[in-house]
């Protein structure tokens, strides 16, 4: 167990995951090729892997989540186009304004319970065809659900909202950054997640532990827009096997692992609501995420609080602190992190 500042217990997010010495072998000794000339042998192999694993035809390797997202809504939609978000979804409140500068559409939001939102909202918001009116285009959904904690869509409501959406002709993302998370917790498995999405973005370097990368998955003939928009966007890399490796590494070895992390928050959760004073929800915790308060607390000074007892988090709103479990953490981390909380309130 740590038991100094100088080696916080790090829980700002699962992107802060490093790689194991068994896939920093597997980095080391990968083939790579030009993946620009699609000539990486790593790459193509964990692009086919993506793919099979979520159900569909194709699949890309990219830099970022944020890339994969971006290149979603640029291959779906033109300039002056509308798309349907979530008030709270990454791709429209932590992606630096990409859909207006990189694809030059409208957001139109629609406001969900921790993330999650119905057929109802979403036919609320849509125009009738008439030129005064950007064309709607694209629906979005993220699952599990940043902002909302870590939430999973609820798969029937999935497969409302895409029917919905279907009937008036629209296409559909999913920002899967943390599908694995979906899938680990409730045993459904990600292609089916995937299967009612045109696209689907998926994140290797958050609870998977990869270093870099993502991709994004749907029919080979949008991929091939794809691919030419990521080269524009100058996401083209050359040899990037070295890095899918990681990756593939990541997707085949550390899934089952995640409800270690699943088990952690809610450890996590349950040892804040002991600790006097603190706002959280334990039954709320479905993955990795634990979102909680010091009410009359700005969460800034809470986070600076506990930064110097060694725990680190992220303050997500004025009044929210978000706490990420990962491999990089433990359980006897989390009893660490739980002594330190209670001790905030003294200052
Ligand atoms: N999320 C990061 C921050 O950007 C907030 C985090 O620490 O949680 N989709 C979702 C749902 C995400 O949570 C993230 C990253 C992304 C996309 C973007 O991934 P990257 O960081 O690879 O661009």
């Amino acid at each position: 167990m740590r038991n100094d500042i100088s080696s916080p217990v790090d829980l700002r997010s699962d992107t802060i995951t490093k790689p194991t010495s068994a896939m920093r072998e597997a980095m080391a000794a990968a083939e790579v090729g030009d993946d620009v000339f699609g000539e990486d042998p790593t790459v193509r192999e964990l692009e086919a892997e993506t793919a099979a694993l979520l159900g569909k035809e194709a699949a890309l390797f990219t830099v970022s989540g944020t890339m994969a997202n971006q290149l979603a809504i640029r291959s779906h939609t033109e300039p002056g186009d509308e798309i349907l978000v979530e008030a709270n979804a990454h791709l429209y409140y932590y992606e630096s304004g990409g859909p207006a500068a990189l694809s030059g559409v409208m957001c139109r939001c629609l406001q969900g319970e921790r993330g999650v939102f119905n057929s109802a909202d979403l036919e609320s918001a849509l125009r009738p065809s008439n030129l005064h009116f950007p064309r709607t285009r694209l629906v979005c959904i993220e699952n599990t659900h940043n902002r909302g904690g870590g939430k999973i869509w609820p798969l029937e409501r999935i497969q409302e909202v895409a029917g919905a959406a279907r009937r008036h002709g629209l296409r559909l993302h999913l920002d899967g950054a943390r599908l694995w998370n979906a899938a680990a917790a409730t045993g459904i498995a990600e292609q089916q997640w995937a299967a009612p999405f045109d696209t689907v973005s998926v994140c290797f370097s958050k609870g998977l532990g990869a270093p870099v990368g993502s991709a994004l998955a749907g029919s080979k003939d949008l991929l091939a827009r794809v691919r030419r928009f990521r080269k524009m966007f100058g996401g083209g890399m050359r040899q990037a096997g070295i890095i899918a490796a990681g990756a593939l590494f990541a997707l085949r070895n550390h899934r089952a692992r995640l409800a270690e992390d699943h088990a952690n928050a809610k450890a996590l959760a349950e040892g804040i609501a002991r600790c006097k004073g603190f706002d959280v929800a334990p039954r709320e915790v479905e993955t990795n995420m634990v979102r909680f308060g010091l009410p009359g607390v700005p969460a800034q000074e809470v986070v600076e609080r506990l930064r110097s007892r060694g725990v680190l988090v992220l303050a997500a709103d004025p009044l929210t602190i978000r706490a990420v479990t990962s491999l990089m953490v433990s359980i006897e981390d989390i009893h660490r992190a739980v002594n330190a909380i209670a001790k905030v309130t003294e200052g």
